[in-house]
């Protein structure tokens, strides 16, 4: 009978992920946009105008970071203030998904 093993082991990891999806983390990556992520599909334009283009255009912003891009929520109009620059978020993580408490310049 594998199903009643294997109930409880993904009762055990939902309640994991659960777990990190509440507690606050820090993330540094680069503020970029949902729509192009780590890959900016305008030639002539920088990685800022670029975001705040596809922004503009309905995308997210997001943050790309060690390869993966979450979706960053909360107050755009401070992550317009990083739009292509490396920043230091924290917030907490549900999925790919980044509820932002405070964004700040990284200083590397
Ligand atoms: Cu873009």
């Amino acid at each position: 009978m594998q199903i009643k093993l294997i109930a409880p082991v993904a009762a055990l990891a939902l309640g994991a992920a659960s777990l990190f999806a509440q507690a606050a983390q820090t993330i540094t990556g680069t503020v970029s946009d949902a729509m192009c992520g780590a890959h900016h599909m305008m030639k002539d334009a920088t990685a800022a105008q670029c975001t705040r283009e596809c922004v503009k255009r309905g995308s997210d912003y997001a943050l790309v970071s060690g390869g993966k891009v979450y979706t960053l929520k909360g107050d755009k109009a401070q992550f317009d203030k990083f739009a292509g620059e490396s920043v230091v978020v924290k917030g907490k993580v549900s999925g790919v998904t980044i509820s932002v408490d405070s964004i700040t310049a990284s200083k590397s």
